[in-house]
């Protein structure tokens, strides 16, 4: 795959970065995950509202919420209690291809949008002590539309579509960018039955 593209604010974006073999072999190292660390259904701080988005993780660490605690990161699968898997060795490498500078990963956030309204609300990624080193995405299955904002919530938004095998890495600035998922885009992918979608957000929490 060509260079990814460095844009401006420290956005790297690498469309199709990931071929259609390359798309499955992850997809099913992500249902190796799945097998040892179901999807749970996550729930809002203090609310207890359910997400629309299930989740996993793989790693060291993993990202959680629920009603009690809130959002945080912890070594176990909060319905099993078992530690995560390891990060896919697949992904690892991924990373340092696009982030050579960057320490390894501790955390791979599986988002899994299931139905055609699954959606995830504009928000930044404050929950890891690293802040700086830049967190990496990959999309596999549906498109979505995903917003791009700026530092405040206020600032003016673009638009962007991710599809399946789409890399995105935010880095500097557009590390502390707010951003969202405003809708998934049915019928256009065959990798996973419409309108599934996948998201693997890897990400440094401590700091190395
Ligand atoms: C921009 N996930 O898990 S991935 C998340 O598609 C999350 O599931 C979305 O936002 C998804 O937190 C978007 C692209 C992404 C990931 C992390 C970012 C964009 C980001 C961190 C800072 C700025
Ligand atoms: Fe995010």
């Amino acid at each position: 795959m060509a260079a990814p593209l460095h844009g401006e604010d420290g956005l790297i974006w690498a469309p199709g970065w990931l071929d259609r073999a390359a798309q499955q072999v992850l997809l099913e190292d992500v249902r190796a995950v799945l097998r040892r660390a179901p999807l749970y259904t996550p729930t809002m701080p203090r609310s207890g509202a359910p997400l629309s988005v299930r989740m996993s993780n793989a790693g060291a660490l993993g990202w959680v919420t629920d009603k009690q605690d809130g959002y945080r990161y912890q070594a176990t699968h909060p319905a099993t209690g078992a530690p995560w898997p390891p990060i896919p060795a697949r992904l690892l490498a991924l990373w340092s291809d696009i982030l050579p500078d960057a320490p390894p990963p501790e955390a791979c956030l599986i988002n899994w949008y299931g139905q055609a309204g699954a959606r995830m609300g504009l928000h930044r990624d404050r929950d890891e002590e690293d802040l700086e080193t830049p967190v990496l995405s990959v999309s596999l299955g549906a498109d979505a539309w995903f917003r791009l904002g700026g530092l405040r919530r206020g600032d003016p938004t673009r638009r962007m579509k991710l599809s399946s095998g789409d890399v995105l890495a935010l880095a500097g600035k557009s590390r502390h960018f707010y951003h969202g998922i405003d809708r998934i885009v049915p019928d256009s992918s065959t990798l996973l039955t419409s309108p599934q979608r996948l998201n693997l957000t890897l990400r440094r929490v401590t700091r190395a």
